[in-house]
């Protein structure tokens, strides 16, 4: 399809094969879009250059950003803007928390572990949002991705869970805020999928096993499916869509 053709779309948070973005960046490819990439780490860098070459997939422009910083944010703009000019659509797929308060109680989290939870995983998509829209001068679509852990208590996820909520919570008043210069902001809530960020939370088996035994779909969704309904998200299709969580989770999340 060419639902994207000619369309400048940036993606943040390629880590590897398994990551959510790399799902992503497969949609939005197979739909014409030319694709900028922001990766944290130099290893991740590497990653993504093979397996942008691998899938024989050439970047309009790779850079660094690091999300914890402002100042890593402006310089990665600032290049994005001098290279690409124009920007239609983001794609946020970054989260971090301390691998030890994955586990145990909630009650337990620490001020600076919840604090960095709540830079890097929520913070983080007001800061791109506010770079990203002035890049965004015909338009354009951001989503961001969240999981249920913000709606209800699920074990072990505790500080992410808060953090999402949080996260959803700026979807909404960002939406608001976007609107009028005709940028969407929405959220993809995907069921528990097996990757690097997946596996620093304790008992991640258990959670697909939950989604087979009790989703109606009856099976786990994959980065594929996360990717398809980001591509929508993205696109001309959502033209009508804003503030909006979309739970792409086999509908998991009905089930009570
Ligand atoms: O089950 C899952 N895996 C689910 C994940 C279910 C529902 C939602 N999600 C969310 C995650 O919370 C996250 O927001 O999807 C998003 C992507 O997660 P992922 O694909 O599961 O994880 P991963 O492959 O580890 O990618 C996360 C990226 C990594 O990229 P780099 O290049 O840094 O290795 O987020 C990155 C993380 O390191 N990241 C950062 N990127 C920029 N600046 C930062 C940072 N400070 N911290 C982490």
């Amino acid at each position: 399809s060419s639902l994207l053709e000619g369309k400048n779309i940036v993606v943040m948070g390629v880590a590897n094969e398994r990551s959510i973005a790399w799902g992503i960046t497969k949609s939005l490819h197979n739909a014409g879009a030319n694709l900028i990439f922001t990766y944290r780490q130099e290893r991740s860098y590497q990653k993504l250059v093979r397996l942008l070459e691998k899938n024989n997939i050439t970047p309009k422009l790779t850079v660094s950003c690091d999300v914890e910083s402002d100042e890593s944010i402006k310089v990665a703009f600032k290049e994005i803007e001098d290279k690409v000019n124009v920007i239609h659509g983001l794609v946020h797929s970054v989260a971090f928390a301390k691998r030890e308060e994955l586990q145990g109680e909630y009650a337990d989290t620490s001020r600076d572990g919840f604090l960095l939870a709540q830079n890097i995983s929520a913070y983080s998509l007001v800061a791109v949002t506010k770079q990203a829209k002035a890049l965004m001068t015909e338009g354009g679509s951001i989503v961001t991705q969240t999981y249920i852990g913000s709606e209800q208590v699920i074990p072990n996820y505790n500080v992410m869970g808060v953090a999402k909520a949080s996260l959803e919570a700026s979807v909404r008043y960002l939406a608001e805020d976007m609107g009028k210069y005709g940028i969407r902001v929405n959220a993809i809530s995907a069921g528990p999928i097996r990757t690097l960020s997946a596996k620093g939370v304790s008992g991640f088996n258990e959670k697909t096993s939950i989604i087979e035994e009790k989703a109606p779909l009856r099976r786990n969704v994959d980065q594929d499916q996360v990717g398809d309904a980001t591509l929508f998200l993205v696109s001309e299709l959502a033209r009508g869509i804003t503030g909006e969580v979309l739970h792409v989770d086999s509908g998991y999340h009905i089930i009570g």
